[in-house]
């Protein structure tokens, strides 16, 4: 179209095309702009809130700018790209994101200076993005900002929920959830793409007939179908122009329907049948590490797939090569098992509709796909009845039992006569009914297998997926250790830190780079570098007593260590043990001679996490926590050495706070549990100590930071203390000690399945060596800076290297020099 422009109006969009300047003056004028058009408002009438609105849409015009340029160059040079599809993005806030990676952030706050108002103040008025649960969203979530950093061509694809995780607040110590209006005001960060709308079927039925070339094949008709309408929120690179795109899916009923199907009196009822596509998208479930087997996560999951897969196939279409090469331009990881489906639809596309034969198909789909497993926790493999596939999905059923069918006759061969290894590695489970173990279909449909960190991937390699990997050899399975971002997690949470690393190295490419904070090791010998750091721990330490106060009235000394364990609750990540010890210190506490006490290191323990709302023992944890909470806080003999803090609501935003903060922090899952943890990386990147258990990536951590900056413990059998704690609970001393029966019985009658008793011994020990540890401040101060200058590993952008070279194969396209 472009060819047939005449001169005059190529010359239009030469003139008009270009960029803003984005200088404080090009950003105050923007800003007055949206206020007046974007908002319709006066100068009269800006709150924080419009002042908010104004900047995010000022940024987000540049972001625009940024992601056309990127897609457009990625079309022209039609590289291969990655698609990850991922359930959850647990973005977090956007505009101070976006306001560093684009360097825009002096600028634009000396302008919004002038204009009235405090940075702070407007980057509070935002609301989290969070669609997600915890780990494997946030992982998400930082794989797309190293993607975006790195020029990889990638998008992400996932589903854009109406109400994210719900909100949590506490009502007498019990948590509360609240709906997560998060899209009540209007979403700077995302575009809505009417224009790209795709039916998605559902029900109906499989006919057989006989093609032109007299073979038979599976026709799937009928049914509902409702629309997926996509929506891109664009993923700003650090330092670089590239802008990358996740492609959010909203159901939404379908925009015309058939009338004659109705007659007048099912007219109305037609209609509310179409009001209910939209529910398809209403919610997040909130579970983490934990499978709910509802008929309307499953609609979730093949909605989300197959709108994702079509988007896919519609752009390798447009450059009509052939299906072969599909794995040559299209790499898709399956965060997880949720988008499994994605497996036999993209077979079912090849087969009935593009007319390939099974096996072209299936080597096509198996080159594609690679899948990562995060959990090995039973409860959250994923299994659906067959019945209900069959309902929602009646030829993927056919697909899903030809797939096995196939698979088992070849292991058949490998193993003949050997009926336990069919029945241990078959999709299907023989049960009544029977299950599709979508892990099994994961593995079988994908080239790559991989567990994210040394442990977790060495454990899955020898349970759950043990006989696969004699079958298909180890090569397919490997490890891909879990990153975090050091955009977010340190340049834009720790601003202060950010900004004495810089100066100590001279330079800020340690953000592109994270190896390079190794260099400094060579100020920790620095006597007034030490005081200046742990000047920053402190006002960090005194923001999140600022905020503890605000949200829950109490008072924490910001001289006290800062003990920390912020992640969902779960009774595998043990923070009833946590708070078991809290007790136990309590009780030391009280029995100390005043000459004792002045050896004392006063502690704040803070806890925060959501459980999941029928997750019953998780909840009573959080009531337990509450009411040692009430006690120790109002206990006066106690003053500042102990306090115990639940802090409600935890989220992204929330973490940019407390993590900064934390002294020590608990990792203390039982071991074999916890796959990765990427709180852990985050915790030790900002010069936080760790306490933890040999577990997921805390052992890669230690092998790193070395033996004398973290707090690693091992079990050793049953301690007397953990009587005396119990006992002090079930005398009522934090409140009716009926409520927690429950909780208690988790531990005894021989149900302690997350081995708390074993290990509450060994874990009290470790405390007091944190608590000697911090006695000597200065050498504390060491390690803490040791910690952040070894961390190098950690950063995502590492993970996503090894992930582009060694199972993707794609390589950066840089749109163009910054
Ligand atoms: C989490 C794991 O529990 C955590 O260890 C890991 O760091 C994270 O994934 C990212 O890999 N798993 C989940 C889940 O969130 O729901 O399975």
């Amino acid at each position: 179209e472009r060819a047939k422009w005449s001169k005059e109006t190529l010359a239009l969009w030469e003139k008009y095309g270009a960029s803003e300047p984005v200088d404080k003056d090009g950003f105050q004028k923007s800003f007055i702009r949206h206020v007046t058009t974007t908002l319709a408002r006066s100068s009269l009438n800006v709150d924080n809130f419009s002042a908010y609105q104004a900047t995010a849409h000022t940024v987000r015009d540049r972001l625009i700018e940024r992601w056309n340029v990127t897609q457009q160059a990625h079309t022209l040079k039609d590289p291969k790209r990655v698609y990850y599809f991922s359930l959850e993005f647990l973005l977090g806030r956007s505009l101070d994101n976006a306001l560093l990676n684009l360097d825009l952030k002096e600028q634009f706050g000396e302008g919004v200076k002038e204009l009235g108002f405090r940075m702070e103040d407007v980057l509070e008025q935002e609301v989290d993005a969070a669609l997600g649960n915890g780990g494997l969203g946030r992982l998400a979530a930082c794989y797309m900002d190293s993607l975006a950093t790195l020029d990889y061509p990638a998008w992400g694809y996932g589903l854009r929920y109406t109400y994210g995780i719900f909100q949590q607040r506490l009502k007498d110590g019990y948590q509360m959830e609240f709906p997560d209006y998060w899209l009540n005001f209007d979403n700077p960060w995302e575009l809505q793409r009417l224009d790209i709308a795709i039916e998605i079927r559902f029900g109906g039925s499989v006919s057989k007939y006989t093609d032109e070339n007299g073979h038979i094949r599976s026709r799937w008709e009928g049914g509902d179908a409702v629309q997926a309408v996509a929506y891109d929120v664009p993923i700003p690179g650090y330092g670089t122009k590239n802008c990358i795109n996740i492609r959010l899916w909203s159901s939404k009923p379908k925009r015309q329907f058939d009338l004659s199907r109705f007659n007048e009196g099912e007219y109305e009822q037609a209609v509310q049948e179409q009001m209910k596509a939209e529910n398809i998208t209403a919610v997040l479930y909130p579970n983490d590490n934990h499978m709910v087997g509802k008929e309307l996560r499953l609609k979730q999951q093949y909605f989300w797939v197959a709108a994702s897969l079509s988007d896919i196939i519609r752009r390798f279409k447009k450059t009509e090569r052939d299906w072969d090469q599909f794995p040559e331009k299209v790499a898709i990881q399956l965060n997880d098992t949720h988008p499994t489906l994605a497996i036999v639809e993209l077979q079912r596309i090849l087969v009935d509709e593009e007319g390939l034969n099974w096996d072209d198909a299936w080597d096509i789909v198996t080159r594609t796909f690679a899948f990562t497993n995060h959990t090995v926790l039973p409860e959250a493999m994923e299994k659906w009845p067959v019945p209900m596939v069959e309902y929602l999905l009646p030829r993927h059923m056919q697909i899903i039992f030809d797939v096995n069918l196939f698979f088992l006759q070849k292991v058949e061969q490998q193993y003949p006569n050997d009926r336990d290894v069919l029945a241990r590695m078959s999709i299907i489970e023989e049960a009544t009914p029977q299950f599709v173990r979508m892990a099994h279909l994961a593995v079988v449909g994908s080239h790559r297998v991989n567990g994210v960190a040394a442990l977790h991937s060495n454990l899955i390699k020898t349970t759950i997926f043990k006989d696969f990997v004699k079958y298909f050899g180890a090569d397919k399975f490997e490890n891909k250790t879990n990153g975090i971002t050091p955009r977010r997690w340190l340049h834009q949470a720790n601003p202060k830190l950010s900004e004495l690393i810089t100066e100590a190295l001279g330079h800020k490419k340690w953000l592109k780079d994270l190896n390079l904070l190794k260099n400094l090791e060579q100020h920790v010998k620095n006597k007034d570098f030490r005081r200046r750091w742990i000047a920053v721990k402190h006002s960090n330490k005194v923001r999140l007593a600022e905020y503890i106060k605000s949200k829950t009235g109490i008072d924490v000394n910001p001289n006290s260590l800062f003990d920390v364990q912020v992640k969902r609750i779960h009774e595998y990540k043990r923070q009833f043990m946590n708070i078991l010890g809290v007790i136990h210190r309590y009780h030391e506490l009280k029995s100390l001679t005043p000459e004792e006490r002045q050896n004392v290191v006063p502690r704040v323990v803070i806890f925060g996490g959501k459980a999941a709302p029928g997750y019953y023992i998780a909840k009573l944890v959080i009531k337990l926590i509450n009411n040692v909470s009430a006690v120790v806080n109002a206990d006066e003999s106690i003053e500042d050495l102990l306090k115990v803090v639940f802090i409600p609501d935890y989220n992204v935003s929330l973490a940019e706070i407390i993590i900064p903060a934390s002294d020590i922090s608990q990792h203390i899952s039982t071991a074999g549990t916890e796959a990765s943890g990427t709180s852990n990386m985050k915790f030790v990147l900002n010069g936080g100590l760790i306490l933890g258990t040999v577990d997921g990536a805390n052992i890669e951590i230690h092998e790193e930071i070395g033996d004398d900056n973290i707090f690693l413990y091992r079990n050793v059998p049953i301690d007397p203390a953990l009587q005396s704690v119990i006992t002090s609970i079930e005398t009522g001393n934090f409140g009716d000690a009926r409520i927690f029966s429950p909780l208690i019985n988790t531990l005894t009658f021989g149900k302690d399945y997350y081995l708390i008793s074993d290990d509450f011994g060994s874990y009290l020990d470790a405390q007091k060596l944190v608590d000697e540890a911090y006695k000597d401040q200065d050498d504390w101060s060491k390690k803490s800076i040791l910690c952040t200058a070894r961390m190098g590993f950690f950063s995502s952008d590492r993970a996503i290297r090894e992930y582009a070279e060694q199972i993707w194969e794609v390589k950066p396209v840089p749109v163009q020099p910054e």
